[in-house]
């Protein structure tokens, strides 16, 4: 979903992460919840990283849900411009089977945290995203309160 003023932020390190993040969209589309999706990676394009990261405030989002695979640098190097929280998706990899994003994801040194979700766990990043802005955004809050009324059915 393309809006004005977006609320979240999709970045992945590749069009190959694409299918997997999508699950982070579809989330995002069923809360009525506005964001932007942009590819770029830490290492193959890393200007477009950090100048896309060092403006994500002064652009008004809120949160950002960051997606790569293998020495999965992305998440962590997003968080080291930004003091809006980020949300890491390690992608399955075919090498490692996604236990190198994970950990290269997760293991983020004091002073950078970078909130990580499960591998190919971009729906649940979604939703951590959309549990940050119910804090903030009381309609937000009760479609969550509606979703969480809903699990198990
Ligand atoms: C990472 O390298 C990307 O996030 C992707 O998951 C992985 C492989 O990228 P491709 O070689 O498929 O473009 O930067």
């Amino acid at each position: 979903m393309a809006d004005i003023n977006p609320m979240v932020a999709i970045i992945m390190g590749s069009s190959s992460d694409e299918a997997v993040m999508k699950g982070a969209e579809d989330i995002l589309n069923d809360f009525g919840i506005a964001f932007e999706k942009i590819i770029s990676s830490a290492h193959r394009t890393p200007d477009k990283t950090s100048g896309f990261a060092k403006d994500l405030k002064k652009r008004g989002f809120e949160v950002v849900i960051a997606g790569a695979g293998k020495a999965a640098h992305l998440p962590g190097v997003v968080a080291s411009y930004t003091t809006i929280p980020v949300i890491g998706v390690p992608i399955k990899t075919d090498d490692l089977g996604g236990l190198d994003s994970l950990l290269s994801i997760v293991q983020m040194p004091t002073g950078v945290p970078v909130a990580t979700v499960a591998i190919n766990g971009s729906k649940n990043a979604a939703l951590l995203a959309v549990q940050i802005l119910a804090l903030k955004y009381a309609d937000i809050s009760k479609k969550l309160e509606l979703f969480k009324s809903k699990q198990g059915n």
